[in-house]
């Protein structure tokens, strides 16, 4: 296994971590991966900048409407952006990209989101997944064969996993590829709500296939006008018109050899470690729209007057706008962290990329309906920008793992390495209890040493103590719960969603803690205490909100209406209707 690189602190034991998050279920809090804060590369600052500037320049001449009419952004700015290397970011500078790390992606994805959604969801299909498994997994002959073309938007990419009967539930893709005696694959099947489908050129398209005799998954580069690859009728979408999304239909496409990517078999894990990925830029990019809105909303509520007094002043307008602000921190935070962990290494970062997306774009959706509440009536009008933004994000929940099913995964995937742990012991053979004797040794040990581990969190600045205390007691009452409900229901734990539910929303809040905690010490440590106090008032308000969610969705474990609510539902479906008559028709 690959070890998390950051430094471990002194006098401590070389302790190897996969995955941040999922230490918090087992109760421990692996602090040297979030603090120090991941300061940003003093070199990649200006190129940074120089981006933003371009993509900022190219946006203001972009008429959103005309886009919407045309249905696509227009290949002219698809040049100009692949011009000003907004088309390879994160790709390596031999190849003519711009290697940006994925603090640097984030950061010019966040101003793209900021300046429309449709141009982000080109750019985002192209490079956060549409070529992102060539760059991760491509042998060098790939790379140096399709990346120039893409980093220089001479060519797009496009994501093709998604098919009529594999939408959440992507392991049961029916699309197949047969290798051929000479090495080749031939490819048949469907795709559906394939972005930049028509214009794309180059594809990573997933599919079933057959490996030493066993059933996997298989990842292939497709390119534009390989016999047999059909682009399909386009999508009449709510929103993100200007996205070419549409189906695609493989019949009989032989793919050569050279386009597997990775190797045969690897095709799932390739999907989801592409999908990790791109989580986090649905994730920045609701930071970068949600500061837009932000600034729409600000500007309004200071300008208008009601009742003689500027909206400002009402308190349920401050109430919209402060939590905006304190979230939106809480938000930026934990997405900078995870993408701080990606850029130190770290082997495991699918819980936090998932939890990235999942409270972005819920945060997003929300923010968005309360700017536009603020904005009042002029909001519902089409010539302001809220109705385009609103159909714009709705599918933001929905694709790159809709979140129901996210937050199912995020649950059930934090919850594994101590189910496993918790199974050892249960399987206890008491019939041989020197072969068994081991496991519990090791797991009584385990539980004294985690009793005994500091009980808070060392490395945030001494004037966060009460916060670092206390977010060091939800990890407690995190494993605490993931242990009880483990016991309770065993293997029927995968079908308990409204209990999974609330596992997933506190560590979610719990990360969200621990990402601020570490941004505002670093922020106490370069900029003293004093001259930070606005950054120490809102860290303290999102920490002491986030805290009082956790503490209210672990506390609903134990007391609950689920049975109440299934039975609703179920009553319902057999009803078929709501039917519950107040008056006779
Ligand atoms: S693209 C299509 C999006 N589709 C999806 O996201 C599919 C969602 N489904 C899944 O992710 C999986 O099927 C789930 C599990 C998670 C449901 N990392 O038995 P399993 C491993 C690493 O649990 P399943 C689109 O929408 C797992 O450990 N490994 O599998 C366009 C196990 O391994 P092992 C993972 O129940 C968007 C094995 O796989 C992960 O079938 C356009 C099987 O696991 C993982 N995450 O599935 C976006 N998950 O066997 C544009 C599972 O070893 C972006 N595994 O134990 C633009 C951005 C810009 C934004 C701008 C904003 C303004």
């Amino acid at each position: 296994m690959e070890a998390a690189t950051k430094a471990q602190p002194e006098g401590e034991a070389e302790h190897e971590v996969s995955s941040f998050a999922k230490s918090l279920f087992l109760g421990e809090i692996p602090e040297h991966l979030a603090f120090p804060w991941p300061s940003p590369d003093p070199d990649e600052q200006q190129r940074i900048r120089e981006l933003n500037a371009a993509a900022r320049e190219i946006g203001s001449r972009i008429d959103q409407r005309k886009v919407e009419e045309k249905r696509w952004i227009g290949d002219d700015v698809v040049r100009e952006l692949g011009e000003a290397g907004l088309c390879g970011l994160y790709v390596d500078e031999r190849y003519g990209g711009q290697g940006l790390s994925q603090t640097g992606y984030a950061r010019v994805f966040e101003t793209l989101a900021q300046i429309d959604a449709t141009l982000s969801i080109v750019l985002g299909v192209h490079q956060s997944i549409g070529f992102k498994g060539i760059n991760m997994f491509g042998s060098d002959a790939q790379k140096e064969r399709f990346l120039p073309d893409l980093a220089a938007g001479h060519k797009l990419a496009g994501f093709a996993l998604t098919e009529p009967d594999a939408g959440s539930d992507a392991y049961e893709l029916k699309s197949r590829a047969v290798q051929q005696p000479d090495g080749s694959w031939v490819l048949n099947g469907e795709k559906r709500y394939i972005g930049n489908g028509a214009k794309g050129d180059v594809f990573t398209a997933f599919a079933r296939c057959e490996v030493d005799g066993k059933d996997r998954h298989i990842a292939l580069v497709l390119e534009r006008g390989m016999k047999g690859f059909e682009v399909g009728e386009r999508y009449d979408t709510m929103g993100l018109r200007g996205n070419d999304l549409r189906r695609l239909y493989f019949h009989d496409v032989r793919v050569p050899a050279e386009n597997v990517l990775g190797e045969p078999g690897e095709g799932f894990r390739i999907a989801m470690q592409v999908l990790n990925n791109g989580r986090i830029g649905l994730g920045t990019g609701s930071v970068g729209a949600t500061k837009r809105l932000l600034d729409l909303a600000i500007d309004h509520v200071n300008e208008r007057r009601q009742f003689g007094r500027p909206l400002a002043d009402f308190e349920l307008v401050q109430e919209k706008i402060a939590w905006m602000v304190s979230y939106l921190f809480g938000l930026e935070s934990m997405c900078y962290l995870t993408c701080g962990l990606v850029d130190g290494g770290i082997e495991d970062y699918s819980l936090e990329s998932a939890i990235c997306k999942v409270s972005g774009t819920e945060f997003l959706w929300y923010a968005a309906n309360r700017a536009l509440q603020l904005r009042g009536g002029a909001g519902y009008m089409r010539d302001e920008p809220y109705e385009k933004i609103l159909r714009d994000i709705r599918i933001f929940p929905i694709f790159e793992g809709a979140n129901d099913v996210m937050r199912a995964f995020i649950a059930l995937s934090g919850m594994r390495p101590l189910g496993e742990k918790l199974s050892e012991v249960g399987q206890l053979n008491l019939g041989d209890p020197i072969g068994t004797i081991g496991v519990v040794i090791d797991y009584v040990s385990e539980r004294i040493q985690r009793e005994v581990r500091p009980e808070r969190i060392s490395l945030a600045h001494p004037e966060l103590a009460e916060h670092a205390d206390d977010v060091s007691e939800q990890v407690k009452e995190l494993r605490g719960a993931t242990e009880k409900l483990l016991r309770t229901h065993r293997k029927e734990i995968v079908d308990r969603q409204f209990q999974q539910r609330r596992l997933c929303d506190a560590v979610s809040d719990i990360y969200a803690q621990i990402a601020v905690l570490s941004r505002v010490s670093s922020i106490f440590a370069d900029q003293g205490v004093e001259p930070s106090g606005q950054e120490r008032y809102i860290a303290d308000t999102f920490c002491a909100r986030a805290a009082h969610r956790v503490r209210s969705n672990l506390g609903q474990i134990e007391s609950n209406d689920d049975e109440r609510m299934a039975a609703i539902a179920k009553l319902a479906y057999r009803r078929g209707e709501y039917g519950y008559a107040l008056f006779s028709d």
